[in-house]
């Protein structure tokens, strides 16, 4: 299990998935934590080919410091559950698109936690990578001033965006 930090502070948010073929939907995860300067971790850890990886890492998230986790994975997602039912750490679900049913068993398999051990699920694919960072951010920001600020400014950003849009968009 190798490990990407992106740099020398301790990382706060763990960001996993199952499979290295899943980075390309995680990574808008990984460049929101960048974006508003959020230590961070990236690492493979598959639930059903790493199954004893999968439990150290749960079992040891609390005690190193982590203050969420975003978990993505595809098919039989069990990955972020397994690792919720691990941990006292809250664990947000993104459901990656899968090749023959297009993410929807991803979803159900997330968001379908018995009561009792919950996962913030959310959307399919990029959007849903992008919010679980956001929605991390946000959590983290209402005891951090300077985060807050960061976050507000984001917004005012997109809603300026949309602002300025016109239709039919111009070529
Ligand atoms: C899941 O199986 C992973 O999360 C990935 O979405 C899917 C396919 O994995 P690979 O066969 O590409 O490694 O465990």
């Amino acid at each position: 299990m190798t490990a990407a930090g992106n740099g020398a502070q301790a990382p706060v948010v763990g960001l996993v998935m199952g499979s290295s073929s899943d980075w390309d939907v995680m990574r808008h995860a990984a460049a929101v934590f960048d974006e508003f300067g959020i230590a961070h971790e990236s690492r493979v850890v598959s639930a059903h080919r790493m199954p004893l990886d999968m439990v150290e890492y749960g079992a040891q998230a609390a005690g190193r410091g982590l203050r969420a986790i975003v978990a993505g994975a595809g098919g039989a997602a069990h990955l972020p559950g397994m690792l919720a039912a691990l941990t006292p750490v809250p664990v947000f679900g993104v459901p990656v698109p899968s090749r023959y049913l297009r993410g929807e068993d991803s979803l159900l398999s997330i968001v379908q936690m018995p009561r009792g051990v919950p996962v913030g699920t959310f959307a399919i694919g990029e959007a849903g990578a992008a919010n679980a960072a956001l929605h991390v951010v946000a959590n983290l920001a209402m005891t951090d001033p300077g985060l807050l600020h960061k976050l507000q400014a984001y917004r005012a950003r997109q809603t300026e965006v949309a602002r300025a849009m016109v239709v039919p968009p111009e070529a």
